[in-house]
C-alpha cells in the first residue's frame, strides 16, 4: 500500500506514520527525519537543508526529490510505503508521480490530518525541536497554507480527511478506517 500523509506542521503525521507503518507492514519514509539524520551526520545535504529548516522554509524541491527517489527505490519500499512530509508542493507531487510511473505504480490513498492552528502551535511548542520556536512555527504554517494546501485539490478523489485531535490511538483507528483497514 502506498500512502501519503498530509496536514499542517505538528498535525501528527510523524506520530501516525510510525503506527501505520507497523500495521501496514511497509516502511515509514519521512523527509523531515531524513533531513535531520543528514544534519546530525553533518553531510553536505544536511548543511544545505539546515538553512531552510531553521527558518521554517521548504528545502528546495530538486534536493528533496532526489533524496526521496533514492529512498523509495530501496527494496523495502517495493511493496509500499507511508510517506510523511512529502510531497509538500505541487511540483513535488508531480515528481513523485513520475517516480512511481517508471515502475507502473500509483498512490493508493492520501490521508489529511485535520487539526486547528492553535492546537498544532501548542503541540509544537511543547515538543521543543530545533525548529519549534514561535516565529519559525508561524512561518511553517504560512508555507503550509501557500505551498502544501493546494495539494488537497491536486489529490481530489484520493484524499480522505482524518480528525487529528484526540488520543493518538483513536486518531490511528480513524486513519486505519479511512484506509479501509
Ligand atoms: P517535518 O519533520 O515533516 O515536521 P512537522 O510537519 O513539523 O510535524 P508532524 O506533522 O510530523 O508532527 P508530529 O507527528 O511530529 O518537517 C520539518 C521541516 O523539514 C519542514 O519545515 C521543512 O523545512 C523540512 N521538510 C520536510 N519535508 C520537506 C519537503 N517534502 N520539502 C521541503 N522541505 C521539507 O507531531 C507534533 C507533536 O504533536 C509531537 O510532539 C507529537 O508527540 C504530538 N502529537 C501527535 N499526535 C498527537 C495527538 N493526537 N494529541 C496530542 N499530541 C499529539
Amino acid at each position: 500500500m502506498r500512502v501519503v500523509l498530509l496536514g499542517p506542521p505538528g498535525a501528527g503525521k510523524g506520530t501516525q506514520a510510525v503506527l501505520l507503518s507497523e500495521k501496514l507492514g511497509v516502511p515509514h519514509i519521512s523527509t523531515g527525519d531524513l533531513f535531520r539524520a543528514n544534519i546530525s551526520q553533518q553531510t553536505a545535504l544536511g548543511r544545505e537543508a539546515q538553512k531552510y529548516m531553521d527558518a521554517g522554509n521548504l528545502v528546495p524541491s530538486d534536493v528533496t526529490n532526489r533524496m526521496v527517489e533514492a529512498r523509495i527505490a530501496e527494496p523495502d519500499a517495493a511493496n509500499g510505503f507511508v510517506l510523511d512530509g512529502y510531497p509538500r508542493t505541487i511540483d513535488q507531487a508531480e515528481a513523485l508521480e513520475k517516480m512511481l510511473l517508471q515502475d507502473s505504480k500509483k498512490l493508493d490513498a492520501v490521508l489529511c490530518f485535520v487539526v486547528a492552528e492553535d492546537v498544532v502551535v501548542e503541540r509544537m511548542l511543547a515538543r521543543k525541536r530545533a525548529d519549534d520556536n514561535e516565529e519559525t512555527i508561524r512561518n511553517r504554517m504560512r508555507v503550509y497554507r501557500e505551498e502544501t494546501e493546494p495539494l488537497l485539490e491536486h489529490y481530489d478523489g484520493l484524499v480522505v480527511t482524518v480528525e487529528g485531535v484526540g488520543e493518538i490511538d483513536d486518531v490511528n483507528t480513524r486513519a486505519l478506517q479511512a484506509l479501509g483497514r
